[in-house]
C-alpha cells in the first residue's frame, strides 16, 4: 500500500519530535562540579555511542563522563576532521588521557574528559570517535551539535 502525502507529513512529524525530545533529554544533563561544566554521560556499548548526537551551547564546558560497558577498550576522541584523521592513521595510537576531549577508556571501566566549545564553532559540529583499529568503520563516532 502507498502512503498517503498526509501519512507521510504526520509519521515525519512524529518521528521528528521524537527526536527532538530525546536531543532535549540528551542536553539535559547536571551542573555539578567541574567549575560549573555540565555533565553529560556517554555509554560505550556494542561499539557504539549512546547517545551518538550531544547538543551544546557555544563557549560552554561539558564535562563528558565516558562508560565503557564492553568487555573492549574503547577511546573517545572528540574534534575537528584533521584530529579525526590523525587518529584514524594511527599517528596518535596511544593512551589518551592528558588533551581536553580525548581519553582512553579500558574494558568495563568509566572516565571523563572535560572540553570546552568555543564560542566561534557556534552553529558547526565536531565528531567523537573511537579510532582502535576497526571500530570508527564499524559505526563507533557520534557528533557534537554546537548551538
Ligand atoms: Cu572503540
Amino acid at each position: 500500500m502507498r502512503a498517503r502525502p498526509w501519512q507521510v507529513a504526520v509519521a515525519l512529524a512524529l518521528a521528528a519530535g521524537g527526536a527532538a525530545a530525546l536531543v532535549a533529554v540528551w542536553s539535559a544533563g547536571s551542573r555539578a562540579g567541574d567549575g560549573g561544566a555540565r555533565t553529560v554521560v556517554v555509554t560505550m556499548r556494542h561499539s557504539r555511542f549512546e547517545p551518538s548526537v550531544v547538543r551544546v551551547e557555544p563557549g560552554e564546558r561539558v564535562r563528558f563522563v565516558l562508560r565503557n560497558t564492553d568487555p573492549i577498550d574503547h577511546e573517545f576522541i572528540l574534534g575537528d576532521p584533521a584530529v579525526q584523521r590523525r587518529h584514524e592513521q594511527g599517528r596518535e595510537r596511544q593512551h589518551h588521557g592528558d588533551v581536553p576531549g580525548e581519553r582512553s577508556v579500558a574494558a568495563g571501566q568509566e572516565a571523563a574528559t572535560t572540553y570546552a566549545f568555543p564560542l566561534t564553532l557556534d552553529g558547526q559540529a565536531l565528531e567523537f570517535a573511537c579510532h582502535l583499529p576497526g571500530h570508527y568503520a564499524y559505526g563507533m563516532h557520534g557528533t557534537a551539535r554546537v548551538g
